[in-house]
């Protein structure tokens, strides 16, 4: 690492392969050099930081677990440890690597045509092109079983009408993966920008992943040919498994966000004297910083024990809600007690913590609600689905 973030008293380290530790550490050099600088001024000024996307390219970071179409074919737990990363630098940084990768390019990859993957692998795996995602509606996302966006089928095309709302990278996106009922069950288009009657538009005056493009989709009357639509995703079992993709990354990015935290915290508190004495001499001070460590380390196990199982291909869904649930609420956590120890200044965007904890105030909501979770691994647990 280029210095240590985290002590490591579980020598976490020894738990990873010489390539794991290497993907891991070249991420974590880029984010300190290229994103950290400017990540804060992003946040204030509601920009995301394009200029980023060639060198996050570059580096593999999309489709990163693909071994084809120009990817760079790398095992999940290198997948997870990038986005530890590149949340530890900021959560929109992450999230539009998620979005291209688990939401956009697996679908593709997963669901899509011969055709379908040519033509788009490639240049999303080079950065060239971006995709969004779009589930949510404006009339709820935690129940997209029952979404209003419809697709008729009228000779060889489709005719797509409705909305999709709060999409992460909309008005940025080459492709829009959209998801719409039809009369056989739901079923995945590829909506391509400039196609008539595909409008976007930017959500503004957000609180929280500023750094982020998150847009509402429009759908008038949207012709697209039935090529476009994705062969093999029947039913809403195709996009919920693409979230299950995105959200083992999250649960990793939220363990990255906690980490550059406590470190704040700590630098702050070897530096701060009050009373006669530096922070890190006082025992609540101590207290706090330990159970920052004790929450991270846990996590970070949980993190990668699930990576595991992923490459293994034994993991299931539920595993996934548990680890989004507990380290996304790790993270907000951590954030929002780092922001209190920093005093006045904590509230200042020169300090990372208030960044991260109104960032994963999205983050808890986004990819399925913390309650949606908790109800994922309850329906897991007792076999009753009670949502
Ligand atoms: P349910 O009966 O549970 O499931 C229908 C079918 O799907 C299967 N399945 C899954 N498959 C793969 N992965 C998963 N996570 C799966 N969950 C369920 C299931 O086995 C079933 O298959 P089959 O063959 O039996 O039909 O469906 P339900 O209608 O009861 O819904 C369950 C519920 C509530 C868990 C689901 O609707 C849900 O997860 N809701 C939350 C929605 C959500 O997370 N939306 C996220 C939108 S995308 C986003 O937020 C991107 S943010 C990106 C960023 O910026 O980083
Ligand atoms: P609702 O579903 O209306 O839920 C409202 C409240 O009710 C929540 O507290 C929820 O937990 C609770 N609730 C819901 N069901 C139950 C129940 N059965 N029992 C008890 N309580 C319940 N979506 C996309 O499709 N693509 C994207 O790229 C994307 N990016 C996003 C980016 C940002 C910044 C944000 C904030 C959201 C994004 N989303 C995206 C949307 C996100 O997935 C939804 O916000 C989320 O799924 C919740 O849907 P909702 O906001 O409509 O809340």
């Amino acid at each position: 690492m280029p210095d240590v973030i985290l002590p490591d008293l579980f020598d976490f380290n020894s738990c990873l392969t010489d390539d794991e530790r290497q993907v891991r550490d070249t991420v974590a050099r880029w984010v300190d050099d290229r994103v950290l600088p400017i990540i804060g001024e992003c946040f204030e000024k509601e920009r995301f930081p394009m200029d980023l996307v060639p060198e996050m390219a570059e580096m593999g970071l999309f489709g990163p677990t693909f071994a084809d179409y120009g990817c760079a074919g790398l095992n999940n737990v290198c997948y997870g440890l990038i986005m530890q990363e590149l949340e530890r630098g900021d959560s929109g940084v992450r999230s539009f690597a998620s979005v291209q990768s688990g939401l956009c390019m697996y679908p593709i990859h997963a669901y899509g045509s011969p055709e379908q993957k040519q033509r788009w692998l490639p240049e999303m795996a080079r950065g060239r092109k971006i995709g969004c995602f779009g589930l949510t509606e404006p009339d709820g996302g935690s129940d997209p079983g029952t979404m209003k966006t419809r697709a008729v089928k009228k000779g060889g095309d489709w005719v797509i009408n409705g909305a999709k709302m709060w999409i992460t990278n909309g008005s940025l996106a080459d492709v829009a993966v959209v998801w719409a009922a039809t009369d056989d069950g739901i079923r995945g288009f590829l909506v391509e920008k400039g196609m008539p009657g595909y409008t976007t538009r930017d959500i503004p005056h957000k609180f929280s992943l500023r750094a982020s493009i998150t847009s509402e989709l429009f759908f008038d009357n949207v012709k697209v040919p039935d090529s476009n639509r994705l062969p093999r995703a029947e039913g809403l079992g195709a996009p919920l498994s693409c979230l299950t993709q995105a959200r083992y990354g999250i649960a990793w990015g939220g363990v990255g966000a906690a980490m550059a935290c406590y470190r704040e915290c700590l630098e702050f508190a070897k530096q701060r004297v009050l009373f006669g004495t530096t922070l890190d001499r006082k025992q609540m001070i101590q207290v706090r910083l330990a159970d920052m460590v004790r929450q991270i380390t846990a996590a970070q196990f949980l993190c990668l024990q699930l990576g595991r199982l992923k490459d293994a291909g034994t993991m299931h869904h539920s595993q996934v809600s548990l680890a989004k649930w507990h380290c996304v609420r790790m993270g907000l956590d951590v954030a929002r007690d780092a922001r209190d120890l920093l005093g006045a200044g904590g509230i200042s965007i020169e300090c990372c913590p208030i960044r991260h904890a109104l960032n994963l105030e999205s983050v808890i909501t986004y990819e399925g609600t913390e309650t949606i979770h908790q109800l994922i691994v309850g329906r897991e647990i007792t076999g009753h689905g009670a949502f």
